[in-house]
C-alpha cells in the first residue's frame, strides 16, 4: 500500500454535517459547448446517454440551444450559443466546452439560496419560479470556483419531462444504455493556494465536511504533483474532491488543466456503474478512449489488494484500475479528455464497499496522465 497521510473520518460526517442545505443529489451538470447537436451525438453513441428534452429555436429560444441526455439517474444538458456574443460565446471563447453548472436537486431553493448566500455564497440567481403547462419549479443559484455555478432546482411541484420551458425530445436514434448508474463525485480544480478557501467554501457556506485529504508526498515523487481533499455533503451522496497544483518536478496536471481551461473548472466527472466490465467492454467498443497504466501493474496488483470477486484477465485486457481500503475495494478507470483542450475528462468507477478514490492507483494513473501529457508537450 502507498504511505498514508490519509484521514479518513467518514464516520463523522453525520455528526459534524449541518442540515442548513438538505439536498436530494445532483440535479443536472450542464455543459456549455460549441456545438451542442454534435455534442449529443457523442455523449449518446459514445457514452449511451438518452434523448430527454430540448428547448432552441422551434421552443421560442432565440439566441441558445439545450439537449438534455440522461441515462439512469446522471442527466447532463448541453448549451451552444446561436447568435454572435453574450455569456455563452465568452465561456466557451475563453473556457472551451466544459462544465458551467453543477445543479443540485433540493426540496427548498429559496431557503437553500438564502442560508447559503447569509454564509457568504455570491449569488446568481435569485430565487423565482419558472412554469409551464406541467406546473413549476423553483431556482436559484450561487457561484462556486472559476466561472462555475451551483443552481439549486426545487422541483416537486414539477412534472414535465425536464424543466419549464423543455419539449420532449423524440427522436429514432436511441443507442442502447452502457450501465452508467449515478454520479459518483465531480472534481474541481483551482489555482495555486486555492485548495483551502474553496474547501472552506463547501464547509462554510454549504455545510459539507472534509472525508480525506491528499497532500503532494502522497502524490508526488517522480511524477507531477498535486494536492487534493474531498468535501461530502451530510448524506455522502454528494462529494466534490477539489485539487490544486503542487511544486513537482515537472508541470503539475493541475496546472495543464489551469492554462488550458483559463482558471478553475470541473476536472472529471466519476460515474458509477455496477458492472464495471461489461460498462467499459460497451465505451470501447463505441469509441471512448481510456488512459494506459503498463501491463506490470497487474503483476502484483492482487497482491497489493487482496482476493477479488472479479477475473483479472477482463480487468488487464480492459486496463481497469483496482484499490482498496478498510472497507472493501474499488475498480476505476479514466477516459482520455474528451475535448481538443487537456480539460474534462470522465472517470467510470465501480465500488465494492471501499469509499475511497483509489489512492493507491495515484502513481500509475497520474504516470499515464504524465505520459499524456508529455505527448502535447505540456510537461
Ligand atoms: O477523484 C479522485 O480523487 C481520483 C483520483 O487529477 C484523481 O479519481 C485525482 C486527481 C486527478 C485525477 C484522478
Ligand atoms: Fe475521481
Amino acid at each position: 500500500m502507498a504511505t498514508a497521510n490519509t484521514t479518513y473520518s467518514g464516520e463523522k460526517i453525520f455528526e459534524g454535517a449541518q442540515d442548513f442545505l438538505p439536498m436530494n443529489g445532483t440535479d443536472y451538470v450542464e455543459l456549455y459547448v460549441g456545438n451542442a447537436k454534435q455534442a449529443a451525438h457523442y455523449y449518446k453513441s459514445a457514452f449511451g446517454f438518452q434523448s430527454v428534452a430540448y428547448a432552441g429555436l422551434e421552443t421560442g429560444l432565440k439566441d441558445r440551444v439545450s439537449y438534455v441526455l440522461q441515462q439512469d439517474k446522471i442527466r447532463l444538458v448541453l448549451t451552444s450559443p446561436l447568435k454572435e456574443g453574450g455569456p455563452i460565446n465568452e465561456h466557451i471563447s475563453k473556457h472551451g466546452d466544459g462544465v458551467k453548472v453543477i445543479a443540485l436537486w433540493v426540496d427548498d431553493a429559496t431557503k437553500a439560496w438564502e442560508e447559503t448566500t447569509k454564509r457568504g455564497a455570491e449569488s446568481c440567481m435569485e430565487p423565482h419560479r419558472e412554469e409551464d403547462e406541467h406546473g413549476y419549479v423553483v431556482k436559484s443559484g450561487i457561484k462556486t470556483y472559476g466561472e462555475t455555478l451551483h443552481i439549486f432546482v426545487e422541483r416537486s411541484n414539477y412534472n414535465g419531462v425536464f424543466l419549464p420551458g423543455f419539449q420532449k425530445w423524440d427522436t429514432d436514434f436511441n443507442p442502447p444504455v452502457v450501465g452508467l448508474k449515478y454520479i459518483d463525485h465531480m472534481v474541481g480544480n483551482v489555482g495555486w493556494g486555492e485548495m483551502n478557501k474553496w474547501c472552506e467554501f463547501y464547509e462554510k457556506v454549504m455545510g459539507f465536511t472534509q472525508l480525506v485529504s491528499f497532500d503532494d508526498k502522497d502524490i508526488s515523487t517522480d511524477y507531477t504533483a498535486l494536492m487534493s481533499k474531498v468535501m461530502s455533503n451530510g448524506t455522502g451522496r454528494i462529494k466534490f474532491p477539489i485539487n490544486e497544483p503542487a511544486e513537482g518536478r515537472r508541470k503539475s496536471q493541475i496546472e495543464e488543466y489551469i492554462e488550458f481551461y483559463n482558471g478553475a473548472g470541473v476536472q472529471h466527472v466519476a460515474l458509477a456503474t455496477d458492472n464495471i466490465i461489461e460498462t467499459i467492454t460497451a465505451l470501447r467498443a463505441r469509441g471512448v478512449e481510456f488512459l494506459k497504466v503498463p501491463e506490470v501493474y497487474y503483476d502484483d496488483v492482487l497482491d497489493r489488494v487482496g482476493e477479488i470477486d472479479e477475473d483479472l484477465e477482463p480487468l488487464k485486457n480492459l486496463n481497469i484500475l483496482i484499490d482498496r481500503d478498510d472497507e472493501g475495494y474499488l475498480l476505476q478507470i479514466f477516459t482520455k479528455p474528451v475535448l481538443d483542450r487537456p480539460t474534462m475528462f470522465f472517470e467510470i468507477i465501480q465500488r465494492k464497499g471501499a469509499q475511497s478514490f483509489g489512492k493507491g492507483n495515484f502513481k500509475a494513473l497520474f504516470e499515464a496522465i504524465e505520459r499524456e501529457q508529455e505527448l502535447r508537450n505540456t510537461l
